[in-house]
């Protein structure tokens, strides 16, 4: 039976009761409007943990733009069915008073991982997300947590902070879940009008021709980007924001390819910010 909780005492309760009777705890963290790439999430963590607890909050802190934060969908009703379908225990769903009664006075600072891509473009974005899911975990306990490969630089950073923080949880990535087009599900995917959404596939296009380029030999990322950048078609609505190899553990961009690679890409499209990344694996050396 799913329960839905809004107080952090009423969620730390529930959860102290499940841990007695059924052993791990997994977790999924998100923002709502759930789709199925948090499906996959929390089916992976049926699969693994005990029981599943999954908190939906739009965290204030983590967006650097007042209309991406006002504009972002919150359909509580539909994504509390999905979890009940699902077979989610714990939806624990806070309002932003609950999560911060008063203004933080301690943020947990990111290092190099945030210097580049999402980290360069939404300042604090990294701060925001690296602090609420620091609480979410002092409040959940989890014994594993599950994050998408979509979001990997995020993922790198959860996973950096709490080996750095010594936060006795699993970080468990999950791959990404997309549209029959290949575009990857996101939940900004909604704002995309008719004729925008057709032209948002060109950037998973581009990174899997990166990936191409790699798995051939090619070693330039300058060369490789500045290549397939090109297939984002020449549209007055759409303007790539990033194309980069980078190294999958901290995120620095990457000259010359000798490992594997994370080719990341940020697109506008139209009014909507997209992402996504590939991991490039280069061709076997003899
Ligand atoms: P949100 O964007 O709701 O995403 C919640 C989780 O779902 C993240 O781990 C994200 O990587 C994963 N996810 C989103 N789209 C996916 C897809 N197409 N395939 C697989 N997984 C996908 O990420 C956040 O929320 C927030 O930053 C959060 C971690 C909750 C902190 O506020």
């Amino acid at each position: 039976m799913l329960e839905v909780v809004d107080t952090i005492e009423a969620l730390r309760g529930r959860v102290a009761d499940h841990r007695r009777s059924t052993g791990s705890i997994g977790f999924v963290p998100t923002m709502g409007a759930l789709h199925a790439g948090h499906a996959s999430l929390i089916e992976r963590a049926r699969r693994k943990s005990g029981i599943v607890v999954v908190s939906i909050f739009v965290n204030p802190l983590q967006f650097d733009r007042a209309d991406d934060l006002e504009r972002y969908p919150r359909p509580l009703d539909a994504d509390v069915e999905l979890c009940r379908r699902l077979g989610v225990a714990l939806v624990f769903a806070p309002s932003v008073a609950e999560m911060y009664p008063v203004k933080p006075e301690f943020l947990v600072q990111v290092g190099r991982l945030a210097n580049h891509l999402c980290g360069k473009h939404r300042p604090g974005h990294f701060e925001g997300v690296a602090t609420v899911v620091l609480k979410l975990f002092e409040i959940v306990r989890p014994d594993e947590a599950y994050f998408g490969e979509k979001d990997a630089q995020q993922l790198a950073v959860v996973r950096r902070m709490v080996t750095d923080f010594n936060v006795p949880v699993r970080i468990v990535g999950v791959p990404t879940v997309r549209e029959p087009d290949g575009l990857a599900m996101s939940s900004r995917n909604v704002r995309l009008n008719a004729a925008e959404r057709p032209l948002a596939t060109s950037l998973y296009t581009a990174l899997r021709k990166v990936a191409a380029d790699v798995q051939a030999g090619a070693t330039s990322a300058p060369a490789i980007t500045g290549q397939e950048a090109t297939l984002i078609p020449a549209d007055e609505r759409l303007r790539l924001e990033d194309l980069e190899l980078v190294d999958p553990d901290d995120f620095q961009p990457v000259e010359t390819v000798t490992d594997p690679v994370i080719a990341a890409g940020a697109l506008w499209v139209g009014n909507t910010r997209l992402i996504d990344n590939v991991r490039c694996t280069p061709r076997a050396r003899s």
